[in-house]
């Protein structure tokens, strides 16, 4: 078994190194090792709260004071905890790739504080606020928030930068992903269930434009009979592996 695992982790990193593209994209369970909850799974934040109540357009309509008071709780926790060895090995394949795009579903910002740079935030950012009325997008690292958010522009209702069940992905950003997943040769699967569409198809739909699809996840999901190799572990202990 564990000579197994060495031969297959050998090869893959060979098919790391020839690549001349590279994307990963990546899920909850690459922040899982830094303490960041899950959605899904026993600890999954969904066995706690409904997303209809919290992660939907109605709902922040309904109780704007509830939802915040959720997301609050969240940055408190993603502030205080930092990135894992899967952030940093993501890091390093960056620099060591001809060409490399991280897509991450992750809006907690943790990527980007290990010190990737080529990162879409396909499903926001819990560190950006979004202007109800206006639009206006701004940065806030306040924790905990010591009220509820108004537009220093207009006056209006701030929410979380993030995309909520029912809300389209931002369209610039799904441009670069579909780009990305186009030109890729390897793409890696890291850490999401991928349950949640559209990004779920991704796999797929890089691997009809021919890329090599490699999922490293604790356990087999809906992606792994599109991948055409899933190494079963902690991505904070597999990923080093590859380097
Ligand atoms: C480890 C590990 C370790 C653990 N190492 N691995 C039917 C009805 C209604 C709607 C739909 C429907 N069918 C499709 C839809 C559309 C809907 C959807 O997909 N729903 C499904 C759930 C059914 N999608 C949308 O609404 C999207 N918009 C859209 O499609 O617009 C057009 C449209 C609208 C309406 C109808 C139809 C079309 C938007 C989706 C937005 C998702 N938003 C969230 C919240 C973001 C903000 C926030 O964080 O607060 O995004 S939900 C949540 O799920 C979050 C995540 O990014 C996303 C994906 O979750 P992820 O990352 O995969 O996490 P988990 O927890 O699911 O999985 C963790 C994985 O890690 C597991 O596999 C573990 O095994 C693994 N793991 N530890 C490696 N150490
Ligand atoms: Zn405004």
């Amino acid at each position: 078994m564990v000579q197994d695992l060495i031969q297959r982790i050998e090869q893959l990193k060979d098919r790391i190194r020839g690549s001349r593209y590279i994307v990963a994209l990546t899920g909850a369970g690459v922040s899982a090792e830094s303490g960041v909850p899950t959605f899904r799974g026993k600890n999954g934040l969904w066995k706690d709260y409904r997303a209809e109540d919290l992660a939907t357009p109605d709902a922040f309509a309904r109780n704007p004071q509830l939802v915040w008071e959720w997301y609050d709780w969240r940055r408190q926790l993603i502030a205080s905890v930092t990135y894992n060895p899967a952030h940093r090995t993501l890091v390093e394949l960056e620099k060591n790739s001809p060409r490399f795009t991280l897509i991450t579903q992750n809006v907690d910002g943790l990527h980007q504080k290990a010190g990737s740079t080529n990162v879409l935030e396909i499903h926001g950012s819990i560190w950006k606020l979004r202007c109800t009325l206006c639009s206006d997008i701004s940065e806030n690292y306040e924790v905990p928030l010591k009220a509820l958010p108004y537009c220093s522009m207009c006056g209006g209702l701030l929410r979380p930068h993030v995309v909520w069940f029912g809300e389209s992905l931002p369209s610039d950003v799904l441009v670069k992903a579909d780009n990305a997943l186009n030109l890729c040769d390897l793409l890696m699967v890291i850490g999401t269930s991928g349950v949640v569409q559209p990004v779920a198809s991704f796999p797929y739909y890089a691997r009809t434009k021919g890329a090599f699809v490699l999922e490293v996840n604790v356990e087999r999901t809906l992606i792994s009979h599109i991948a055409h190799e899933t190494i079963l572990g902690k991505a904070g202990e597999i990923l080093p592996l590859f380097l």
